[in-house]
């Protein structure tokens, strides 16, 4: 069995990945950013590749149709409003998903050949910060470094940055340096403690966006004890005595004054340092000034661009790199150039041989659905994106998709909560099926290559893109016949950015062969013509500014965040380890969903006592924008004042539980990208009167008023619960299923309001479902494992394991199927590390994702014990 080497659809590590004709995936052992690791996602990817929940045709207005009818109205429609109302009418809304010859030919049509900026990406809420502040302090967008700068560095400072979870294989790199050369160093800052927290030697728990006053702080001491590198700042740099002054104007980064003088004496000493920072910083109102804090400090000592030091983004999406190589935001040219710099535009017109070329940036995100809300926009083109669950203030957004005359999705998935708002969905053939490159964090290119025949009508998104555009009557520059033809000229262009000096130059590959690019393998730019590839940036200066310097930029450290009484808390919002987004592929895999599987708010245990909060009880959240029901989960991690929810859920999985609702459209004013950790909310306990569990084989429909449901590896299973009494428990049963046959078994005690009962179809058991008026206490992975078993019902109703069989409790490694009380027990008979605990109960031993987590039970559980 021969497995096809490709790269994992999530995060922007961008690993190497084996996927083996029988669905299963391994990591690749000769790609440069894994070399054969896989996170818990990656490795659970076979799971997410069936034809469930596909959307296998075009579909106009709910009804199937052929491609020719579907392009044709797409390309008449967007025509008809260019005609009417000027290329301005129409927009794109695309995604760091894409591939990048799909972004690529999008980001050609609008701007070059409909002729307006309005195309942008949802990397707008994600790396458009990092931009914007490398483009103030280089001169472009170009990452200065590598992965193995973490590795070589003495000292790796994470700033707002959940690498644990989010970037696991580049956290698992990290962990695997420490332990090789125990005297490096890692700081963590995180308003919250992560399961990042467990590697720092110093855990920084910061004020919400205390961090530009931290890193003004640094470079404070850094211009007071001699440790600036003047020739360097000399030859390269300019504006170090504003960025000096506007530092020195005082800050509040909520840190003790000792903890910031650790850091400051800690990252003065060390000249091998990198500091990695991701949405904790770029999701701001002041974003974009918390980058170039960080990049101050990089450029005052010239610690960039050589081994082991430097500033690094680690990006979010597998390809939200390459997205801004090709210009996927609305203020951008392709391949690094300026859409505002009239000669970088000829060259790219002439380079395309476009009629046209958009003369003004165009709207971005947060104000490209504020024009479809106003009737500005009468055409609107959604791809591989869901901005009715991610944009902030989503239930306004879901309104302005409805209020656009003329609304297309293109996406992989049937029902989103996008999709179920707009006019026109096209099928796109998703990763497995579809083939292209992504650039990671590093600006490694790599190949996703299929290895999955096309299911249904599925297209790869360059095409169905290029059909429109042919239709609109733009044969000559869309009848691309392969993918790899997009990418050549992709390629070529880039000799234009070279042309005036830009970083990103991948003339090398401007004459890939067909065979050369099915067999390309993953190369970190620049590719220049003359050979040269990979390395490293501004070691030795060679900025982008029209001078060459660098620019210090003075910024200032913003006042303190301080929530109105009406929202007391500060809404801080990210990611979880085992879900991906809005869930519409990592909640396929029941595996995944085993690890949290419910929508939930995490509060200090001060506030929820202050609140009466129990943990497993529902809690209201509002804020000014939108309002939530979600599950309690109460933490010392948390950080007094602030609460924390997960971004992924979305209506297709639970009722109440979507946060974009309630994030304030707050942007940063240089960037545009909107605040999504720092609203402010409020907390109440929800009135429940029952609270219910199911498992069940057959899907269930979210009756009640709080509803999460799942896949399992049996089925389904949901969390229930509800505001009003219900007195016909069998009926409530009867409305959660379309249809279920079977015998139905129940049990009621009238003296607790619990209600009980089985399905037992031929001796089967179809589904168990459990009420009661407290959170329900069952042993839910016990449940969940019989369904579909053969099965005599009461063991099901006692909801418990028999006697003599200890219940895993909830999982913590979902590659072994490994629960909390399986690890506490192996704890507490003895396994003091990691190994111990793999050794014993096989957690942590395949991917390792859980190995943060198993890190803190086991010092937590052995300060209890050693208490004790
Ligand atoms: N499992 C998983 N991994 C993913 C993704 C996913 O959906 N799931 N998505 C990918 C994408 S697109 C992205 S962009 C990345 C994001 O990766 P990360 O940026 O690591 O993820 P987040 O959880 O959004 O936020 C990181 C941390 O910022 C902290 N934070 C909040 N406010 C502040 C602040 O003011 N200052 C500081 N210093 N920190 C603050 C939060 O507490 C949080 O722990 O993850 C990628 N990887
Ligand atoms: N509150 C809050 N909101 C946030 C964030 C946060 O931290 N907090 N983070 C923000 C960030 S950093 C990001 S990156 C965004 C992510 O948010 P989104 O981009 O909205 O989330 P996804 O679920 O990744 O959406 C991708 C869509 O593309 C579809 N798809 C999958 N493969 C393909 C394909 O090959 N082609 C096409 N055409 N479609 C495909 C999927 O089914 C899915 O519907 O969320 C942002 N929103
Ligand atoms: S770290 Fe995990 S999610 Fe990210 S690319 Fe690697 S395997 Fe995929
Ligand atoms: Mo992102």
């Amino acid at each position: 069995m021969k497995p096809t080497k490709t790269t994992c659809p999530y995060c922007g590590v961008g690993c190497g990945v084996l996927a083996f004709p029988d669905g299963t995936i391994k990591g690749d052992p000769d790609h440069p950013a894994n070399f054969g690791r896989l996170c818990s996602k990656g490795t659970h990817l076979g799971e997410t590749t069936g034809p469930e929940r596909r959307l296998l045709a075009p579909m106009v207005a709910g009804n199937e149709v052929s491609w020719d009818r579907a392009t044709k109205l797409v390309a008449e429609r967007f025509s008809d409003a260019i005609r009417d109302h000027g290329p301005d009418s129409v927009a794109f809304y695309v995604s760091g998903q894409l591939l990048t010859e799909d972004y690529y030919v999008a980001n050609k049509l609008m701007k070059g050949f409909i002729g307006s900026a309005n195309i942008d990406t949802n990397s707008r809420l994600c790396m458009a910060s990092s931009v914007a502040g490398h483009k103030r302090a280089f001169g472009s967008d170009t990452v200065p470094g590598c992965y193995e700068d973490l590795e070589q560095a003495d000292l790796v400072v994470l700033v707002g940055s959940n690498l644990a979870w989010c970037h696991p294989v580049l956290f698992q790199r990290l962990v695997a340096a420490k332990k090789k050369r125990p005297n490096m160093r890692v700081v963590n800052i995180d308003p919250r403690t992560t399961a990042t927290s467990g590697l720092a030697d110093m855990q920084l728990s910061i004020a919400p966006d205390g961090d530009t006053a931290l890193f003004n702080a640094l470079l404070v001491h850094l211009a007071d004890t001699g440790r600036v590198n003047q020739d360097y700042v000399a030859a390269h740099v300019n504006g170090f005595d504003d960025a000096i002054t506007a530092a020195r104007t005082p800050g509040h980064s909520g840190l003790t004054p000792q903890e910031e003088e650790a850091f400051v004496r800690l990252w003065a000493a060390t000249e091998n340092v990198v500091t990695v920072y991701s949405q904790g910083v770029n999701q701001s109102d002041c974003g974009t000034d918390k980058v170039n804090a960080i990049l101050n400090c990089h450029l005052a000592t010239g610690r960039i661009g050589r081994a082991g030091m430097g500033p690094f983004s680690a990006t979010g999406q597998p390809n939200a790199m390459g997205g801004r190589e090709v210009g996927g935001l609305a203020n951008m040219l392709a391949n690094h150039l300026d859409l505002e710099n009239p000669e970088h535009r000829t060259a790219v017109q002439t380079a395309w041989n476009a009629p046209t070329m958009a003369g003004k940036p165009g709207l971005k995100a947060v104000d490209l659905f504020q024009a479809c809300a106003e009737g500005r926009i009468k055409a609107l083109w959604i791809m591989s994106t869901n901005p009715a669950v991610s944009l902030p203030e989503a239930d306004r957004v879901a309104e302005a998709i409805s209020n656009v005359p003329f609304t297309v999705s293109s996406d992989a998935i049937l029902k989103t909560d996008t999709n179920d708002l707009v006019d026109v969905l096209l099928p796109a053939a998703p990763w497995g099926e579809k083939s292209g490159t992504v650039t990671n964090s590093e600006r490694c290119i790599s190949r996703q290559r299929p290895f999955l025949s096309v299911q249904g009508q599925a297209r790869p998104d360059w095409k169905i893109i290029a059909d429109v555009a042919v239709q609109m009557g733009w044969g000559n520059a869309f009848s691309y016949t392969s993918v790899d033809e997009v990418f050549r000229e992709y390629a070529e262009l880039s000799k234009q950015g070279a042309s005036f000096g830009r970083a990103l130059d991948i003339s090398g590959f401007a004459n890939l062969t067909s065979v050369d690019y099915d067999t390309l393998s993953p190369t970190r730019w620049p590719v220049l013509a003359t050979g040269r590839r990979g390395g490293r940036f501004f070691g030795n200066g060679g900025f982008h500014h029209p001078d060459g310097k660098a620019r210090m930029v003075p910024v200032q450290a913003p006042k303190p965040v301080v929530a109105p009484a009406e929202f007391p808390f500060v809404l801080n919002t990210g990611r979880i380890r085992d879900q991906w987004h809005t869930m519409t592929r990592s909640a396929r895999s029941p595996r995944l969903n085993q690890h949290l599987g419910e929508p939930f708010v995490e509060l200090h245990p001060d506030d929820a006592r202050a609140l009466g909060l129990d943990h497993a009880d529902l809690a209201d959240i509002t804020t000014s924008t939108g309002q939530a029901t979600c599950r309690v989960r109460i933490s010392v991690d948390a950080r007094p004042g602030s609460i924390f929810m997960p971004m992924h859920w979305t209506l297709q999985h639970a009722k109440t539980g979507r946060v974009g609702p309630l994030v304030r459209a707050t942007c940063d004013p240089v960037s545009g990208q909107p605040a999504s950790k720092g609203s402010f909310a409020a907390v109440t306990p929800t009135r429940v009167k029952w609270y219910g569990f199911m498992a069940s084989l057959d899907p269930i429909v979210m009756q009640s008023a709080y509803s999460a449901v799942k896949r399992t590896q049996t089925g389904w299973s949901a969390e229930l619960a509800d505001t009003h009494e219900q007195d016909d428990w069998p009926d409530l049963f009867r409305s959660l299923f379309e249809d279920q046959a079977g015998e139905v078994m129940s049990l009621i005690d009238d003296r607790n309001g619990s209600y009980r009962c089985a399905v037992i179809e031929n001796g089967i058991l179809r589904s168990a479902f459990f009420v009661s008026t407290r959170p329900v206490d069952v042993a839910r992975n016990f449940v969940i494992s019989k369904i579909g078993s053969e099965s005599s019902g009461y063991r099901i109703l006692a909801g418990r394991r028999p006697a003599n069989e200890r219940d895993p409790g909830a999982i913590v490694c979902s590659c072994m199927g490994v629960g909390i009380n399986t690890i506490s027990d192996a704890i507490a008979a003895g396994a003091r590390d990691v190994e111990a605990l793999g050794s014993c109960t096989g957690a942590g031993t395949n991917c390792g994702s859980c190995k943060p987590e198993l890190t803190s039970l086991i010092s937590e559980q052995s300060e209890i014990l050693v208490a004790e």
